[in-house]
Order: structure tokens, then C-alpha cells, then sequence
């Protein structure tokens, strides 16, 4: 017989011990869009502990409406060996362009990540984050809901070796960063350069560039790169999301093990 109230302990104390392992991290990715999740992947595989804070109820940000709700995204000759490292078949289309399901890409970035041991906290935002001595070392939340419906709700904290804003065009947690705390940042003019209009190519190429540490501790990667650095924006193809993703991993554990 099924006992409903062992359902409910199994689901509070499945959830507590998986949110007191996420108090420590070597890594806190805030937002779960592409760059963030291939991200957490790379960071996961390298035996970092790392887990992901998504406001909303789904993973996966901008992936799943493609492009203006056709729900298929176009990826790009260079992003190429990351599909391949996902195990992502994709369809090429013209020489250099290939397609591919958007809510496949979505579930399979969401799938891989998790399997090499990235943890996911779907309906938490970050709103604030920690400092400690001149660095960024870990992040302030509260339930998504908390914080879209204004409640006057205290929140948790976590610890974090580094931070990864990944929240696309708003770039949230630097916003947050400077606003609160009126830091320079490491981009051209040591503030939030903010976001260009539509240039794929250079956008692509620029979302690779500038992702990196912005402040001690802060990294920024995908269209938040691009927010904080300066770059164009490029719409439904993600070569640069995916290799953004990688970069972002690659310089946080250089950062960590240094
Ligand atoms: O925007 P998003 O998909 O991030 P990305 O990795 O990818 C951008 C592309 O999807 C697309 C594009 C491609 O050409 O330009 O836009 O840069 O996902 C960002 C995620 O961050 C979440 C938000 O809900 C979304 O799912 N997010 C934003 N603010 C917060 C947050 C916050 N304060 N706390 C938690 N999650």
C-alpha cells in the first residue's frame, strides 16, 4: 500500500540533502540556458561541484522556441565539436549551417549535464551575490516565485569558488554586482558595455571573446557576455552559446586551480 506521507518525506529529504550539498561550491551557474548548461557539463567532468540556480520552471532558456517559435535552431560549422561531444546529430543544410530540433538540443544539453554531475535547482533565482575581500564568493537566492511576485521573503545563501552569470540579455547577476557595489569591471570602459543590435557573424565570434572573469571570481558567458562585454546580438544560431559555454569552463577551473 502506498503510504502518501513517505512520498512526501522522500521528496523533502531528497531535496534538503541535494540543496545542503549545493551550499559549497566550486562553481554556481546562475541561469540554464546553453551557455550555462554546456557549461556545467565541462565544469561537472572536470570534477568540479557544481550546480545551476534557474529561476523559471523549465531548463534551458532560449533554446526551446528556435527561432520565432519555429522550433528549430541553426548551428554553425565551429560549434560543431561540442553537438558531436553531446552525442547531437545534426542535419546540415547548406555548407557550414546545420540544423537541428531545438527541444532535442534542449532536452540533450539538459540530459548530459546532469549525467556528468551537475546539479540543477529549477525556481531559484539568484538576487543578490556574496562578497568577500574584493571577490564575488557565492550567491544570495530565493524561490523564482518569491521574487517575481515582490514577497518580503528573507533569503539563503551559498558559498562559491567562482560564479558564472549566464542569464542571457540581462546579465542579472552583474547588473546586481555593480549596481549594489559600484565596481569596475574588466571590459573596455570598466562597466557594463550593454548589448548591440543584430550582426551575426561578429556577434558569434564576439560571445566566444568575451567571455571571461569581469571581476574577481564573476565570469560571464553567452548573450550575458555579450551584455557585459559589448557585442552584437545573433538570434536563433548557437555555435558561439556552446563554445562560450566551454570557454567559461575552461578559464573557471584554470581560476580554481591556480
Ligand atoms: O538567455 P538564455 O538562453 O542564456 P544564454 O546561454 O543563451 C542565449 C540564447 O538562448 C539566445 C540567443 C542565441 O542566439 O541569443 O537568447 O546566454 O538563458 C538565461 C536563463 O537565465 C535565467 C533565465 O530565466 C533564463 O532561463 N535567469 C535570468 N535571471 C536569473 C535567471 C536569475 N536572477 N536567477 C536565476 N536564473
Amino acid at each position: 500500500m502506498l503510504n502518501e506521507v513517505t512520498i512526501s518525506r522522500g521528496i523533502i529529504d531528497a531535496y534538503t540533502r541535494k540543496l545542503k550539498q549545493a551550499l559549497e561550491l566550486d562553481v554556481a551557474i546562475v541561469g540554464g540556458g546553453p551557455s550555462g548548461l554546456v557549461a556545467g557539463y565541462y565544469l561537472a567532468r572536470a570534477g568540479m561541484k557544481t550546480a545551476m540556480f534557474e529561476t523559471k520552471l523549465s531548463i534551458g532558456g532560449g533554446v526551446w522556441g528556435g527561432g520565432m517559435m519555429f522550433n528549430e535552431i541553426v548551428v554553425q560549422e565551429e560549434g560543431k565539436g561540442v553537438l558531436d561531444e553531446f552525442g547531437l546529430e545534426a542535419v546540415e543544410y547548406e555548407p557550414g549551417y546545420y540544423t537541428l530540433d531545438s527541444v532535442q538540443v534542449t532536452a540533450t544539453l539538459i540530459h548530459k549535464a546532469m549525467g556528468a554531475g551537475l546539479k540543477i535547482f529549477n525556481l531559484v533565482a539568484m538576487e543578490d551575490v556574496v562578497i568577500k575581500e574584493d571577490r564575488v564568493a557565492g550567491l544570495v537566492i530565493n524561490w523564482g516565485p518569491v521574487r517575481s511576485m515582490g514577497l518580503h521573503i528573507d533569503p539563503l545563501t551559498i558559498h562559491a569558488g567562482c560564479v558564472l552569470d549566464a542569464t542571457g540579455h540581462d546579465a542579472n547577476v552583474v547588473h546586481i554586482l555593480v549596481k549594489k557595489m559600484g565596481v569596475r569591471l574588466n571590459t573596455s570602459t570598466g562597466g557594463i558595455v550593454g548589448e548591440k543590435s543584430m550582426e551575426a557573424e561578429q556577434g558569434e565570434q564576439q560571445t566566444v571573446a568575451n567571455t571571461r572573469q569581469v571581476y574577481p571570481g564573476l565570469f560571464v558567458s553567452g548573450m550575458a557576455a555579450n551584455a557585459v562585454c559589448g557585442g552584437y546580438r545573433m538570434g536563433p544560431v548557437f555555435g558561439g552559446m556552446l563554445l562560450s559555454g566551454e570557454k567559461a569552463a575552461r578559464d573557471m577551473v584554470a581560476e580554481l586551480r591556480s
